[in-house]
């Protein structure tokens, strides 16, 4: 075990000298990763597990979730009601020692696939310790049984309160704003994509995710109900449901006997990037891990094995690699492991060794007797791998071209970039800015002791849709590798980066504030999310956000980011202000460019983070796809970032 783990897996001993809940309430980060928008996010989840896993004991079908008009947030399954009876050892009901007891939750029950060490299942008695009010609400055996808690404590001895036909777990949690400092509030999006992942990854449960917060000009909520019946089948056709698919049937399987539940589901499409989600026991192992390892193995096995026989490599003259056998493959592996072992930088990749080859024999088999089905489509994906195998020697050429230019030659810096004098890279910044023009007001109106500006050309190159040679080949993505520092990964891995060697830890992304502007904001977004995950990954990825309105009256003068804000500005001069609307970021000076959005006491800067790695690949391939339809709708619904969290 690494000490990673040793240090976040709290022993018995020390907590109980804490008084359990004392201790959530002290250490919130140890038990749910961390108390922003995130940790307040685990909350929900933690509660929507619980019943998960009473539905994945076949005990119940529908969960709903919703966000209250106060803001707080009700969870609801249709199952057998935790137990309100005696608990003999600690003489409350059995509702009580769950609700208040750290470590409680999965005693009951032996045989479902708890969490342990992850960061899901700590139980629901955290999500009370971390609450100001919570109540829940048992449909038991005809009876109503309620129970309320403070910040964790429990207000009253369970109470029956009437008496019911139906059956169930209902229960209300208000997030506690003195441990959740940042913010209690819960974003809709964040929520629906999990119960959607949820939905998808356990078909047949029915989630329904309410808001009541607001209404619409119908009157009614925003809702949404979530139903898969084919499960990761359909998860597959909602993640590539803007590319093009070059073979005719998602290809599945679904092993839930044995001893290691296996499902997976992939497609090959017309694209060059590789989309592999993983999960184990729900959660996402963004780091990968055993299974993930199993599924490559079998995979390649299988495919090689197909292609060797078949003869269509016979006049290849170079070697198919792994990498090879994934271009344009996207696929989702899900396990259920008893006893998880979590390791990593975040926890999220597996280590039990004995997952790694039931995942590959049930890939292998899957696979074997797709090809065997499908000759046409076989071939296809084998014609798919040796255009893989070509591009890839094309691109290491152009790699090593970028390469040599990065790490060679101390003057290998792009002639464009205005670097800034500090050497330290915590404290720098480089602004990546459209256009040489407004990359000629922000040179001047920089901080130049800390900031460097590289200004791009137009529209980067759209990553999405063109061969990793090309992207190597681009000019402007050539520079911001190289204004960056970080070089470009190996043959054998790609997307291995020396982050490392990141010559800024704030890489800010300035466009104009307009559709132009945010289109250009997406493509650099998408180069980042692709070949630079890390970057976004580790929190060093921002977009700046210029204002819309100059209000100017007399010697007075207020930025305005939005409508509101421009006639409140407008009513504080009297009313009658010249209102100025910024086109674009070269309309500014560089004194106003810096005032608004450059100089670290005013400015707001958007961080860039990702929720669901999966949703964000949905939402890129979306948007820099073919298909205009569904990326019209999807600018006009949201800001362009809405679900990639800015
Ligand atoms: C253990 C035993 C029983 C119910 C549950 C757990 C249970 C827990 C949760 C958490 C959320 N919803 C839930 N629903 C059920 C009862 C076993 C029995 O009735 O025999």
């Amino acid at each position: 075990m690494s000490e990673e783990i040793k240090k976040n897996n709290y022993s018995a001993d020390s907590i109980q000298a804490l008084e359990g809940m004392e201790h959530v309430r002290m250490r919130p980060s140890m038990y749910i990763g961390d108390v922003g928008v995130r940790g307040l996010h685990h909350l929900v989840y933690e509660v929507v597990d619980n019943s998960i896993d009473e539905a994945m004991g076949g005990h119940c079908d529908t969960i709903s979730v919703a966000i209250n008009e106060d803001g707080s947030v009700t969870v609801e399954d249709n199952g057998r009601g935790i137990p309100v009876d005696l608990h003999k050892k600690e003489g409350v009901s059995a509702l009580e020692v769950v609700m208040t007891k750290i470590g409680a939750g999965g005693k009951f029950d032996k045989d479902s696939y708890k969490v342990s060490g992850g960061l899901h299942g700590v139980g629901v008695s955290v999500v009370n310790a971390l609450s100001v009010h919570m109540k829940s609400t048992v449909f038991r055996e005809g009876k109503i049984y309620e129970q309320e808690y403070e910040r964790g404590k429990s207000l009253y001895p369970v109470k029956q309160i009437g008496e019911t036909d139906k059956r169930g777990t209902r229960q209300t949690f208000f997030p506690d704003d003195t441990i959740f400092t940042q913010t209690t509030e819960f974003s809709y999006d964040t929520l629906s994509a999990r119960m959607r992942e949820l939905s998808f990854l356990n078909k047949g449960i029915t989630i329904t995710f309410t808001d009541k917060r607001e209404v619409d000009e119908k009157g009614e909520f925003r809702s949404e109900v979530f139903h898969s019946t084919e499960g990761l089948k359909e998860y597959i056709r909602y993640l590539d449901g803007n590319r093009e698919p070059i073979v005719s049937h998602v290809i599945s399987m679904d092993h839930d006997k044995g001893e290691i539940p296996v499902e997976v589901a992939l497609i090959y499409n017309t694209s060059y990037t590789e989309n592999i989600f993983s999960y184990v026991n729900n959660i996402n192992t963004h780091e990968g891990g055993t299974h993930l390892q199993g599924f490559r193995s079998g995979l390649t096995r299988t495919l090689k094995k197909y292609a060797d026989a078949s003869g269509l490599l016979d006049k290849l003259k170079f070697e198919i690699a792994g990498d090879d056998f994934r271009e344009g493959l996207t696929a989702i592996i899900s396990v259920k492991v008893a006893e998880p072992q979590f390791e990593g930088q975040t926890k999220t990749k597996l280590g039990n060794r004995e997952v790694v080859s039931p995942v590959s024999q049930a890939v292998g088999e899957m696979l074997e007797n797709y090809l065997e089905e499908n000759p046409n489509d076989a071939k296809l994906i084998i014609q798919k791998v040796i255009l893989a195998a070509q591009a890839r020697h094309a691109a290491k050429k152009a790699r090593e071209m970028v390469q040599r230019k990065t790490v060679m030659g101390g003057g290998g810096l792009p002639g464009k970039l205005s670097d800034c004098s500090e050497q330290d890279p915590a404290r720098c910044e480089v602004y990546l800015v459209e256009g040489d023009s407004a990359g000629g007001t922000a040179k001047q109106g920089r901080d130049r002791n800390f900031q460097a500006i590289l200004p791009l050309r137009g529209k980067i190159l759209n990553v999405e849709k063109a061969m990793h040679h090309k992207v190597f080949e681009n000019e402007e993505i050539r520079n911001i590798f190289t204004a960056l520092g970080v070089t470009v990964g190996t043959a054998e891995d790609s997307k291995a980066l020396n982050i490392e060697k990141l010559r800024y830890h704030k890489v800010i992304i300035m466009c104009d504030a307009d559709v132009d502007g945010s289109h250009i904001s997406t493509l650099i977004l998408t180069f980042f999310f692709r070949f630079m995950k890390e970057l976004i990954e580790e929190g060093h990825v921002y977009i700046a956000a210029p204002p819309l309105y100059l209000v100017k009256k007399g010697n007075k003068k207020e930025y305005a980011w939005n409508d509101v804000q421009r006639d409140q500005a407008n009513e504080r001069m009297g009313g009658s202000a010249a209102i100025q609307r910024y086109k674009g970021l070269g309309e500014m000076n560089a004194e106003q460019l810096w005032e608004t959005t450059m100089d670290p006491n005013f400015r707001t800067l958007r961080q860039v983070t990702i929720d669901s790695l999966a949703e964000a690949d949905r939402v890129f391939s979306m948007l820099m796809g073919d298909e205009v339809p569904p990326r019209r709708e999807f600018i006009e619904k949201n800001a362009v970032y809405a679900n990639i969290d800015a």
